[in-house]
């Protein structure tokens, strides 16, 4: 079994200093990725399976069913780099259809991403797995060194594009470019534009995962950065907001209040938002002409069920 794991630094002093200063700002908001510690990540699990967020298994049956089109287009390729691989659910179709030699995964969640790939590489035995514990918005050329030479393909799954506004999302689809390589190409997927009340509801499913999810954030700051937030005192809201395309998630203050986080005051008026994630959602021209302005060339397009995948070369 070829496995390697490589944590990168400073992760920590991140946290602190992006929740601090998005705290501060005025509206305040705290970044996406910061949802995923252990308790975030098996909750994201949770959502995946919860009837009204069809997103994930839309995709897995996408993939299931198309796999051998998918697989043709792309043709052979040397490695497979994932940023925000997470559990790394979904590239094993992928590795199993394509046969590269590699597979880099990257991810913000050091334990969940170590031991998902550590456990791909004893299933896969002649598969090179490196996974690399990072940031990769902020750290993603850090990953260079640990490129394997010859074609690489960047798989983008899951709808992780939607988290960032569209100039953004142009800018990483420039760096996964750079990341592909030469001759290299990108496999995304990302949840289209659909009836708002299915948007609506999938963020805000009857079992209350998301909620928790959303709720969870405030726990980890609890925990990791000795804040006093009540969870009784704020509440999860999110809706489809149909002019900017997107899903904004937020919590709201149920009351006047003031928290402490890492030593410092935070003044909450009632009814006030945090806001916590933004989830995009796009139609298949208006996503492709972002890839395109970043440089990339249509090569292929499936979708289902309000969601599709797209590939660049
Ligand atoms: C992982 C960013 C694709 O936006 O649908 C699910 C995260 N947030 N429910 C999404 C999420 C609330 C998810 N992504």
């Amino acid at each position: 079994m070829a496995f390697r794991f490589v944590e990168f630094p400073s992760a920590g002093d991140e946290l602190r200093s992006e929740v601090l200063a998005g705290l501060a700002a005025s509206p305040k908001s705290i970044p996406p990725k910061y949802f995923y510690d252990e308790a975030g990540c098996r909750l994201f699990e949770a959502i995946c399976v919860q009837p009204e967020y069809a997103l994930t298994r839309t995709e897995q049956a996408l993939m299931a069913s198309k796999l051998p089109e998918i697989a043709a287009a792309i043709g052979a390729i040397d490695g497979i780099v994932e940023p925000g691989a997470g559990d790394c659910s979904k590239v094993r179709a992928l590795v199993d259809a394509l046969h590269p030699g590699h597979l880099i995964v990257l991810d913000i969640a050091t334990n969940t991403l170590a031991e998902a790939a550590e456990a791909l590489a004893g299933d896969h035995p002649g598969l090179d797995v490196t996974a690399l514990a990072m940031d990769f918005v902020r750290g993603l050329e850090s990953a260079a060194p640990y490129l394997p030479p010859g074609r690489r393909l960047v798989f983008y799954p899951g709808s992780s594009i939607g988290n960032f506004p569209p100039a953004e999302a142009r800018q990483l689809l420039e760096r996964f470019r750079r990341l592909a390589g030469e001759q290299g190409q990108l496999l995304i997927g990302f949840d289209l534009k659909k009836d708002p009340i299915l948007l609506h509801d999938a963020y805000n499913d009857a079992a209350g995962v998301t909620a928790a999810f959303n709720l969870n954030l405030l726990q980890r700051l609890n925990g990791e950065l000795e804040a006093d937030f009540d969870l009784e005192r704020f509440r999860h809201y999110a809706f489809y907001n149909p002019t900017a395309g997107r899903i904004e998630m937020h919590l709201i203050s149920l009351a006047e209040q003031t928290v402490s986080v890492a030593g410092q005051c935070f003044n909450f008026a009632l009814g006030e938002a945090l806001h916590t994630e933004n989830s995009y959602k796009f139609r298949c021209d208006e996503f492709s002409a972002i890839a395109v302005g970043a440089g990339w060339r249509v090569k292929g397009e499936w979708d289902m069920a309000g969601f599709a995948l797209q590939l660049y070369a």
